[in-house]
């Protein structure tokens, strides 16, 4: 019997490459400070809750000759929120980069995310088990969880297993949600002189915890490529057999950029923008309209099938909805402990609802099929969002674009067949083996980690930057979380949390989008990517996203 893939066998042999900054060595290393630092909003509230870790410079790591010895210590690792190509690597870079300071250090991961170091349950990782995970997809080699950290209790137990385990840092490995964790624990800590350090590593497929020290989160690079090599074989089925519509939801709770950097990897007929919906202000009417357009005029054209992607955030940003979610979220957040609502039967349940709402939010909700009102009064995460990967768009937006075109039937507008299958592509891209890109940025965000450890930071994100460049000419250092904190609605109060990177309709990536997107619907464009390549030529195996290219060089030319 087997044990491992030929692929795993290679790609356990793989050596991510480190920015030359660090390749020199952990004990190698001089940081140099920027300017002090505000949150990119609600400054005096930010203030005022991190008032330790508030305003700190972001710093940059070079190679130095002057070596020093790191004295021993032990470092815990938490995997957090969704899975995201590359944490095993993240957790790699940390280990090597604290065994090569000092061979007696240790690292002790905790299981199954943010619970792990509240309840104590940790492992110590060995030479052989990282060997084991080296270039995996995945985040089994500790497991993840998304518990929200901020009582004053899980602090206490937190601190009470570092000091039994000996703990001087912790690494969260983590997105918006759970870097929000790490600055509050990096402050509280503080704030009791614990003595243990927090640092971030900003993790999400969904791309959308960025800035400008942050050019990407890791496995977006993975999970795009992953989503898009699907969606170009889907592509290639629908022109193949041309007798189906495609609707096609990718993964990415609230931002578009998966949806985005797909579509422009593949170039479908039709690409929604939840971003573009906000702010053009239009409702589920419109984009429904809009679609079926495009259904009808390819039909006239004799192509009675086609892609359409839709973003798996896209029913919270369509304005009439997003506002009665967001009373909704208060409805049931003040219905969290009443008895009636909770044993009531499903009809009553959505009666109890309609009557909580106000007249313009109750008719909205009455307006939808009975499965997406389902969907939506499903229990929030621990960090109170809604559960979008559970809402069923693409069959919603199936639904109302078949009934439109019957309804054009009738009255003699429309002439075409519309069959139509759903697809959605989210949890298949999480743990696929990552990319070189992901491998090498991982790596090195795990070992930059450590080196901000070293130089004392607590409160701060691990990040590499230039990442359109090759790896040697990244540029690793570190920035105060609190920088991109401002104050959010949760759970019916506000709270400080990192403030989520949307599309911007003005940047380079949608541009692009708009610049074609009449030609792909209608002309058939249509791009294969194929799947990743982990072995051959480098302008296969090695290039990033259309969306960092993109970004990165429209940096370039404004400078
Ligand atoms: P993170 O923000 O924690 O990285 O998770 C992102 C995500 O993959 C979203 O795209 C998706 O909506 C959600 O996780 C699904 O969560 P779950 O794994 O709990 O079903």
């Amino acid at each position: 019997m087997k044990e491992l893939s030929s692929l795993q066998v290679e790609r356990l042999k793989y050596q991510p490459k480190l920015p030359s900054s660090l390749a020199g060595g952990i004990n190698n290393l001089t940081m140099t400070e920027g300017n002090k630092t505000e949150s990119v909003k609600d400054q005096e509230q930010i203030k005022e809750l991190f008032k330790n870790t508030y305003g700190k410079p972001v710093v940059t790591f070079n190679s130095s000759n002057n070596k020093e010895v790191s004295k021993k210590r032990n470092i815990g690792v938490i995997l957090s929120g969704g899975q995201a190509p590359g944490g095993h690597n993240v957790i790699a870079g940390l280990y090597d980069a604290l065994k090569q300071a000092n061979s007696e250090n240790k690292l002790y991961g905790f299981l199954g995310g943010p619970s792990g170091i509240i309840d104590g349950k940790y492992i110590e990782f060995t030479d052989e088990k990282i060997n084991a995970y080296r270039n995996t997809g995945g985040f089994d080699i500790i497991g993840s969880g998304r518990t929200k950290l901020e009582t004053e209790e899980q602090f206490q137990k937190a601190w009470q297993v570092c000091k039994n385990l000996g703990i001087t840092g912790v690494v969260i490995i983590g997105g918006d949600d759970s870097n929000t964790n790490a600055a509050m624990l990096a402050e509280w800590f503080v704030n009791h002189n614990a003595g243990i350090q927090v640092i971030g590593c900003p993790k999400t497929i969904d791309g959308d915890l960025k800035n400008d020290q942050i050019e990407i989160s890791f496995g977006f690079d993975t999970a795009t490529k992953t989503y898009a090599e699907l969606v170009g074989n889907i592509l290639r089925d629908a022109n193949s057999a041309k007798k189906y519509w495609h609707f096609i939801k990718l993964m990415g709770r609230s931002a578009t950029h998966v949806g985005l950097e797909v579509a422009l990897q593949t170039q479908p007929n039709i690409t929604l923008i939840s971003e573009e919906v906000e702010q053009k202000k239009m409702s589920l009417k419109q984009i429904v309209d809009n679609m079926t357009e495009i259904v009808a005029k390819r039909a006239q054209m004799g192509k009675n099938f086609g892609i359409a992607l839709i973003p798996e955030g896209l029913i919270e940003f369509i304005p009439e909805i997003k506002s009665m979610i967001s009373n909704l979220n208060d409805t049931l957040a003040a219905l969290e402990n009443d008895n009636n609502y909770k044993n009531a039967e499903e009809n009553a349940k959505f009666e109890i609802i309609k009557g909580k709402l106000n007249s313009a939010d109750s008719a909205v909700f009455s307006s939808l099929p009975t499965m997406i009102k389902q969907q939506l009064l499903m229990d929030r995460d621990p960090h109170g969002n809604v559960q979008v990967s559970k809402i069923e768009t693409e069959k919603l937006l199936i639904e109302m674009v078949s009934a439109k075109l019957a309804e054009m039937k009738k009255q003699g507008t429309y002439n075409g067949k519309f069959s139509a299958q759903c697809h959605f592509f989210g949890y298949e891209g999480r743990c696929a083996f990552p990319s070189n890109f992901d491998a090498d940025y991982c790596y090195s965000l795990g070992y930059n980690a450590f080196a901000l450890l070293k130089f004392g930071l607590t409160g701060y994100l691990s990040s590499v930057k230039n990442l359109s460049a090759p790896a040697s000419k990244w540029v690793a250092g570190g920035v105060p979380l609190t920088m991109m904190m401002n104050m959010e609605k949760r759970h019916g109060e506000f709270k400080p949390v990192i403030k989520k990177a949307l599309v911007e309709l003005d940047g380079p990536v949608f541009k692009e989008l708009e610049k074609n997107r009449t030609t792909w619907a209608y002309e058939d464009k249509y791009i294969f990517p194929g799947s990743i390549q982990y072995f051959g030529p480098s302008d296969v195996c090695d290039i990033t996203t259309e969306t960092l290219k993109l970004e990165n060089s429209a940096k370039l030319t404004a400078v």
